[in-house]
Formats: structure tokens, C-alpha cells, sequence
């Protein structure tokens, strides 16, 4: 990847559709606009309808848009061209600007360019990122927020108090005659800090829960209506319901949005003695969605109560403490269960199902959203944090000064301030091409 040649890439979906846009920035850009439209002199936010001509040849008629440096999204001289959809138009359009010298953009890349030119930081970069793969509303409006620079205004907040605490820390032992080093005041802004970034720390787990939602896994025995509440859950015929045991095989996942949080759901095949190897690899796969689920909802037959085979489920799964859920209740009741009673079929009942899904989330209102690499950071600066507070009041500033120095490092990894290529290589290769 070079900084400083010239990139193209359509940057809406490619299809039948009534326009693609393809975008071009970098120093080349309005040069190649020249060679190939009747424009002269390209003005800044400027809307052009022209047709594309190159060597006698019409490409099509196009309106474009011009960007001058550094006031585009990218920072440099950028241009986006609307052409008609559909894939000749664009396959000859994007040969055309390859045979000019002109470079594909890799995923990613324009967002990267942004970020190298100082047009927004990191974290806006990776909020980018976080819009276009919202699942529900209030991720959306979520990661609108960080875009907006509210995430980054905080964690810059929490970094400057570090910084003038590691100052202190810094002129006790650069010049111990002038700052004497206390730690017991140390201390008491250390702890002032911490507050702020342990109210910081449960916003980002719910920030996470947001980015990657949470698991859920349907089980139980066969025929006690696992794909019926995954059905009424989903709003949608998806799985198929039969009177027969054994109807779902494979598993099934959708994504549901409860309460604004994206929730995968997985209907899998019924837990039961069989011989059927196909069954039996089904019983497996759930299982092993099971291990790997956050919550497990376990589904038994109201109308035949909780049998054997039943509490031999629950045994299996006993460590994911699953939302133990009675079901068929518009067709019996079973007077010794307590638990929470559904009727799959009408609806009934569903609401406290998804409440207690809700609040075994653990969701905190004030959230924000972080991806993978984000959480990584925070978890490590965390570890710093612990290897201040189990110091005791003998140890040196210089011990403090370190680990302080790595949680400023921290944050300024979250901002981008320190970057290492390959961990901007993994961010931006989440992108799709284009973006
Ligand atoms: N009366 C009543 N019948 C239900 C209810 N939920 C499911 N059923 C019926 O129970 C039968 C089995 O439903 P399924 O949803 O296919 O059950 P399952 O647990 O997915 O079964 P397997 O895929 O075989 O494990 C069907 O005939 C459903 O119509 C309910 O709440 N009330
Ligand atoms: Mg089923």
C-alpha cells in the first residue's frame, strides 16, 4: 500500500441498480477528471454533469462531485462520480481508470487516509465502521455518537488527568529537592481517576454487548416447542414446526433486536436418545452452540411436565444456568413450576420471557460502543491500573511512572496517537472496499 498514489473504488453496492458511485482521491484525481470529462478548472463541492469520454470513446453520462484537499473526507483532492448501475458500466468505467494508472483502493482504504491525514482519529475511524454494521436503531445511533467524536472526547479527558498526574510522579524524581514525592497524594488523585475510568469501563462492556450482541440458544427435548418460540421470537414462519419429533436438524440463527440490543437467536435440533446419525450430529452441534452461547433459554413441555429426559438436559447445561422457560400454556398449567410460563403458539407470556432476557444482558444505559481491538486496549490499560493499586506506600515513583506511562500509551492507541501497522492493518481490513 502507497501513501501517495492515486485510488478508485465504487463505493455503493455493485448491481442492477440506478447509480453506482465510484470515488477517486489523491493527487491524480482532477488531472484524471480532465483526461476524461470536458472540465478545466474543478472548484471545491462542486456538481459537474458530464459525459465520460476517453480516446472517441462515450462511457456514460455522469454527474460528479469534487472535494478539494484538505476539505474531503479523505483530506486529499477527492472526487466521487455518479454513473448509471449495472455491472458493464462499471466494469468498462473502472477499467478505464486503471488503464490511466490509477490504483483500486483496498478495503478501508479511504477511511485509513482520513485517518493518516488527520481528518478524524482512530476512534471515529473504527466508529465508521461501527454505523455500517449496526444491527439495531440504537447501536446505529450509538456509533453516530462516537462518529461525532463523544467517545474520543472522554477518553482524551481521562488521558489528560493521567498526564498531569504522571507529571507530579515525573518531577519527584527528575527534581526530588523542588516536588517531594507523597504517595498518599499520589494516591487520592489516583483514586479520583480511577472512579472516572471504572464508570468508563462498564459503558465500553455495554458498548461491546452492542458491537457483537449477545448469544442466545433455544434447547430442549424434542417436540416441546423449541422452533415455535424461535418462530414468535423472530416474528417469522423461519423454522419449521412439525407435530413430529425429531423436525429440526440443523440449527438454525437469526439476529432479533430486544430492546434495541442485537441478539442472535439459535434453534437447534431437540435433545433425545437416537440413533439417527444426522439427529445425533445435530444434538452435537447444539451442545457445542450451547458451550459457546452467553444466555441459553431451556424449553419444557407444560402439558407433560418436567420428565426425566428433561432434567437430564438440564444437568447437561447446568452451568450456563439457563432461563428455564414452561411451554404450551394455553393448553395446561403445571401448578408446581414457578418458573415462566409461554405459550409459543399465541404469544403469551413472551414479554416476560424477553425481560428476563434483558435483564440477565446486565446492559448499562450509558453506553459505548468499542470494537474488539478497543476492548483489547482498555483491558490491558486495566491491568495497569491493578499493578498501581496492589503497590504499597514504600514503592518507588519510578515502578508508578511505568505503568502510568503504558496507560497513557493505552489511550493514545485508542486515539491513534501511536499506531503500529499491523494493528491499523486489522482494523481497516474490516472495511469493505470502497469505504
Ligand atoms: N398448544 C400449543 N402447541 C404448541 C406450542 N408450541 C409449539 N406447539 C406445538 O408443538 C409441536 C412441536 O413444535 P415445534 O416448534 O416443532 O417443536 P420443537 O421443539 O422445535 O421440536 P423438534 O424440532 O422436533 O425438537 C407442534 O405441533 C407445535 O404446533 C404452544 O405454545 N401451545
Ligand atoms: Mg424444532
Amino acid at each position: 500500500m502507497e501513501k501517495n498514489d492515486t485510488i478508485f473504488a465504487p463505493i455503493t453496492l455493485v448491481g442492477n441498480s440506478a447509480i453506482t458511485v465510484v470515488r477517486i482521491s489523491g493527487l491524480e484525481t482532477f488531472e484524471t477528471l480532465k483526461k476524461i470529462t470536458s472540465i478545466k478548472k474543478v472548484e471545491h463541492q462542486k456538481v459537474y454533469v458530464e459525459y465520460i469520454k476517453y480516446k472517441g470513446k462515450v462511457y456514460d453520462h455522469s454527474v460528479i462531485t469534487t472535494f478539494l484537499s484538505p476539505n474531503s473526507y479523505t483530506g486529499e483532492d477527492m472526487a466521487e462520480i455518479s454513473l448509471h448501475g449495472g455491472y458493464a458500466v462499471l466494469e468498462t468505467f473502472l477499467k478505464l481508470l486503471k488503464s490511466l494508472n490509477l490504483r483500486e483502493a483496498e478495503r478501508g482504504e479511504f477511511t485509513r487516509r482520513a485517518f493518516l491525514n488527520g481528518k478524524i482519529d482512530l476512534i471515529q475511524a473504527e466508529s465508521i465502521l461501527q454505523i455500517i454494521n449496526s444491527k439495531t436503531e440504537k447501536s446505529l445511533f450509538l456509533s453516530v455518537k462516537n462518529e461525532m467524536g463523544e467517545f474520543s472526547k472522554r477518553i482524551k479527558k481521562i488521558r489528560d488527568d493521567f498526564l498531569s498526574l504522571k507529571s507530579y510522579v515525573q518531577s519527584s524524581i527528575d527534581f526530588p529537592d523542588d516536588v517531594e514525592w507523597s504517595f498518599d497524594r499520589f494516591k487520592k488523585d489516583f483514586e479520583k481517576i480511577k472512579m472516572e475510568l471504572d464508570s468508563f469501563k462498564s459503558s465500553i462492556s455495554s458498548g461491546r454487548i452492542m458491537d457483537r450482541g449477545i448469544k442466545v440458544v433455544i434447547v430442549g427435548r424434542s417436540n416441546t416447542g423449541k422452533s415455535t418460540l424461535f418462530n414468535r421470537m423472530l416474528k417469522e414462519e423461519r423454522a419449521i414446526v412439525s407435530e413430529y419429533e425429531g423436525t429440526t436438524r440443523d440449527f438454525i440463527s437469526e439476529w432479533i433486536d430486544i430492546n434495541g440490543i442485537p441478539v442472535n437467536l439459535t434453534d437447534g435440533c431437540g435433545i433425545r436418545d437416537t440413533k439417527d446419525p444426522i439427529e445425533k450430529k445435530g444434538i452435537e452441534l447444539v451442545l457445542q452452540k450451547v458451550e459457546s452461547s452467553d444466555i441459553v433459554i431451556f424449553v419444557f413441555d407444560l402439558s407433560k411436565g418436567m420428565v426425566e429426559e428433561d432434567k437430564k438436559i438440564l444437568k447437561m447445561i447446568e452451568n450456563k444456568n439457563p432461563i428455564i422457560v414452561g411451554n404450551k400454556s394455553d393448553i395446561s398449567d403445571d401448578k408446581n413450576f414457578e418458573g415462566i410460563k409461554i405459550s409459543a403458539l399465541t404469544g403469551e407470556n413472551l414479554n416476560l420471557l424477553n425481560e428476563e432476557i434483558f435483564k440477565r444482558i446486565n446492559f448499562s444505559e450509558e453506553t459505548i460502543i468499542v470494537s474488539a481491538h478497543q476492548y483489547n486496549v482498555v483491558e490491558k490499560m486495566f491491568d495497569q491500573m491493578k499493578k498501581i493499586e496492589n503497590l504499597n506506600s514504600e514503592k518507588e515513583p519510578e515502578i508508578i511512572d511505568y505503568h502510568l506511562k503504558n496507560i497513557i500509551d493505552g489511550f493514545d492507541m485508542l486515539l491513534g496517537k501511536i499506531t503500529e501497522e499491523n494493528i491499523l492493518n486489522e482494523i481497516f481490513s474490516n472495511f469493505c472496499i470502497g469505504k
